[in-house]
């Protein structure tokens, strides 16, 4: 990468070049429907599950490329890239040097600011950071999770070196430019703001074959079909953050794989498979519990562990009682029908179990003698 004269710039901002480059967490509650016909006088019983596929979840944008391999990235270091800039890979204090990052100015491995884990990269006041990673996929991917309280203006593009995507971190929106191949172009707005108090999720999908890139914020499209400043860029040749302010990063990543892609059906992009939760990102269900790993994400359970998994109990001894685990962070709805060609899930008559807040503990919900047999599901929100 070429570095970037620091003469003192007279505008503030932060910003992503490159030269290189977010669920995303927009489920839609998830519907988990157990049929618990009520059976008296019998030892607890696990219900049979019938899990229902959200629609909807994680539907991103179009992938421009068309990616059809999902191998992942072999980049110069690792194969994907990926780092939280943690322990033992990254030693807190001065990141100049460490793992190939280079420093204008000030930048840190500290522990005090962090998206994920303990640690992230603190970049001082007009300062930047930057690497150099060459690969030569056509498509690539550059993620990663940023805190600033951003700039009221875009930085000039005089004298900017070639770059192929920038993301400029404006107070009001973040821009992406689209630009005109030969050094220029124009900023166009997202509708997310550089934020000082939120980590906010940026991700760029650089296509090196039709030299366009896609922004997406917090694994949202924001803007597609974007120029390259400089055409002449053929492949990933490294990433640059500057900052004139104080700004983070974390959570940073460079792959082949990204958030428009799920290729097994699972309802988690390939991206976060990889990155987020080290589920098998050609495999449905990657601890083979019957829970496949989008609905356990969702629900708070484990992906990885089949002894983690949501179901409904029923206790059939006196009064049936349905019961189910809860997570922090989740909303369980119990509701019922008394016949499954019922149009509508009724909830039940207990306010305790509508958008119950999860705890960590086991809700059990008693039925009234006079019940007749019924069927539940839980809906289950992250809040
Ligand atoms: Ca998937
Ligand atoms: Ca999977
Ligand atoms: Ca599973
Ligand atoms: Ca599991």
């Amino acid at each position: 990468m070429d570095a970037q004269s620091r003469a003192v710039p007279p505008w503030k901002y932060v910003r992503w070049d490159a030269v290189v480059q977010t669920e995303s967490n927009q489920f839609s509650p998830i519907r988990i429907i157990h049929r618990v016909q009520k059976i008296r006088k019998l030892p607890q019983m696990k219900s049979e599950s019938n899990i229902k596929r959200s629609a909807g979840a994680l539907m991103l944008a179009v992938c421009l490329g068309g990616i059809t391999s999902s191998l992942p990235l072999q980049a110069a270091q690792s194969s994907p890239y990926i780092t939280g800039f943690e322990a033992p890979d990254y030693t807190l204090g001065n990141l100049n040097g460490q793992n190939s990052w280079a420093v204008e100015g000030s930048a840190a491995v500290q522990s005090a600011v962090a998206f994920e884990g303990v640690q992230a990269v603190e970049i001082g006041e007009n300062s930047a950071i930057d690497i150099a990673l060459s690969a030569s996929h056509t498509e690539v991917w550059i993620d990663g999770w940023v805190k600033t309280a951003g700039s009221d203006a875009p930085p000039p593009l005089d004298n900017m070196p070639p770059r192929s995507s920038l993301v400029f971190f404006g107070s009001s929106a973040v821009q992406a430019l689209d630009g005109n191949g030969t050094g220029a172009g124009t900023w166009v707005s997202t509708e997310l703001p550089a934020n000082a108090s939120e980590w906010l999720r940026v991700s760029i999908q650089q296509d090196y074959a039709t030299k366009s890139w896609n922004l997406f914020l917090n694994g949202k499209s924001q803007a597609e079909a974007l120029g390259f400043k400089n055409n002449d860029i053929n492949q990933l040749n490294g990433f640059k953050q500057v900052s004139e302010g104080t700004s983070y990063l974390d959570a940073w990543s460079i792959t082949e794989v990204g958030l428009t892609q799920d290729s097994d059906d699972d309802i988690l992009n390939d991206l976060d498979e990889v990155k987020l939760h080290d589920t098998d990102p050609e495999n449905p269900d990657s601890d083979g519990d019957g829970m496949i790993d989008g609905k356990e994400v969702v629900a708070g359970t484990d992906p990885n562990s089949s002894a983690s998994v949501f179901a409904l109990l029923i206790d059939p001894v006196e009064n049936s009682v349905v019961s189910f685990s809860t997570v922090q962070g989740r909303t369980y709805t119990l509701q019922y029908k008394n016949d499954l060609s019922d149009p509508t899930w009724q909830n039940v008559n207990d306010a305790n179990f509508v958008a119950r807040p999860g705890d960590g503990q086991d809700a059990h919900y008693s039925e009234a003698d006079e019940a007749p047999s019924r069927f539940y599901r839980v809906l289950i929100s992250r809040n």
